[in-house]
């Protein structure tokens, strides 16, 4: 029995699926998962002394690659000087200066300590500022796991949601209305019925949770242009493509003007951190200053805080983004060149750090396109590509992501190793 096993063994009698996080439990491609021990750079080490190339990054975080040490240094001079005081800090003035100036589209920001609570934050404030309850968000993208944010389309079309987990109320979940990404007619539709209902919109402006999905820009404008009209807010879930796609976010590589924004991942660096922020007049409705409650014991945690600064501070270095871009794109580039090579059915596309792998012939643009991926065919490469040493996100419905540590020739032993494997694909087909 490897390590990994005994681990995950023990790990399921008091965790529930032996995990802290479902995705992380493998259910998707099977298997055992991996327990990690160490990471540095592009580098990851499970139990049993494996070595990886990361492409999972802690699903987006890790931007600059695992253990940097500029950003161990400030989390650990940080920590020297106390772990959390539950009172303002320098830091955070520092941080949210900075958030300002990198997102022009935000006036005001409040630190949290996940994306979860970014998004669940900013849709109740978003319901505060408008009086109203309905939301929209779009099939196969994920806000975290707030209950208005775990809901199915309704049996109709245009008709409100139902849960998608048990524990969400069905008259909360009606308030959810769940449209199709990338379809703005749909959004004309859903606007032009309940226009006077609508609090918001809540988009992924990269879709990074059903795999990546490009937006189309009919899409986002429309989005724009019907919440400028019905009064309802915008808000732009950057929490995965913030400082992912670029240094602008989605919303600067889109030119899209979020009235609220939502952050976490890589502002945090690895730790604990997420925001929510946009336009004064909305912002200013937050506790303690507005009627909207919002509160954490952690929130702008001195440690999260130095980790995020320093991040965000080596991110905006000159030339940051057109090297990850290219190394992106390199790998994207090389695994669809192998696929042809032998036959395979796979696309792939890169944006900023970010990717999209698929056993398709195209990449899909939106969740029904997602479902005709070859699932079991990624299954497969995952796996084989795991036995070699370069570790994917353990489902065929997530993104993927490079970081600044990643070297061409990490990148090139990678498509090395696909090569490999299509060859045996195409050997069975
Ligand atoms: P967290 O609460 O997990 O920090 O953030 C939720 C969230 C919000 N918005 C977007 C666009 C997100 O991608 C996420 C979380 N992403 C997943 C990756 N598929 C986190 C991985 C997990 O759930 O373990």
């Amino acid at each position: 029995m490897t390590r990994n096993e005994e681990l995950f063994i023990r790990a399921q009698r008091h965790i529930p699926g032996g995990v802290n996080s479902p995705v992380r439990a493998f259910r998707s491609v099977g298997g055992t998962p991996c327990f990690f021990e160490r990471g540095e750079g592009p580098y990851v080490w499970d139990a049993d002394g494996k070595r990886y190339i990361d492409y999972v990054g802690s699903w987006g975080p890790l931007i600059l690659g695992h253990a940097h040490p500029v950003v161990v240094r400030a989390v650990q001079e940080a920590a020297a000087r106390g772990l959390s005081f539950g009172a303002p800090t320098a830091g955070e003035v520092e941080l949210a200066e900075v958030l300002v100036d990198m997102v022009p589209s935000m006036e005001m920001v409040r630190l949290v300590s996940s994306g979860t609570e970014a998004t669940m934050s900013a849709i109740r404030l978003a319901r505060g500022f408008t009086g109203r309850d309905a939301l929209i968000k779009f099939e196969g993208c994920y806000h975290g796991h707030s209950d208005s944010l775990l809901v199915k389309a309704g049996s109709g079309m245009l008709t409100f949601g139902n849960p998608s987990s048990s524990g969400v109320p069905a008259d909360l979940a009606q308030h959810t209305l769940v449209l199709d990404y990338n379809n703005a007619q749909q959004l004309h539709e859903a606007f032009a019925k309940h226009g006077d209902k609508i609090a918001c919109v809540i988009v992924e402006p990269v879709a990074g949770n059903m795999n990546l999905i490009a937006p189309k820009p009919e899409f986002l404008k429309a989005m724009r242009d019907l919440c400028t009209k019905h009064g309802a807010v915008l808000i732009v879930d950057e929490v995965m493509t913030g400082f992912r796609v670029g240094l602008g976010s989605a919303q600067g590589l889109y030119g899209i003007a979020p009235d609220l924004s939502t952050f976490g991942k890589v502002i945090g660096g690895g730790m604990p951190l997420g925001a929510f922020g946009g336009r004064r007049e909305i912002m200013q409705k937050i506790a303690p200053l507005g009627p909207v409650y919002q509160a954490g014991t952690l929130s702008g945690n001195p440690l999260s805080v130095a980790a995020g600064l320093a991040t965000l501070a080596l991110i905006r270095q000159p030339g940051f983004y057109a090297a990850l871009t290219a190394k992106t794109r390199r790998l994207c580039d090389g695994l669809v060149a192998a696929a042809r090579q032998h036959g395979v059915k796979f696309s792939a596309q890169a944006i900023g750090g970010m990717f999209g792998i698929y056993f398709r012939a195209s990449p899909p643009g939106n969740y029904a396109e997602v479902m005709e991926c070859d699932k079991d065919a990624f299954n497969g490469f995952f796996h084989a590509l795991l036995d070699a040493g370069y570790y994917l996100a353990p489902s065929a419905f997530e993104a993927g992501f490079v970081s600044a540590a990643h070297g061409d020739a990490d990148i090139d032993a990678t498509v090395t190793a696909a090569q490999a494997i299509f060859k045996r694909f195409s050997a069975k087909q």
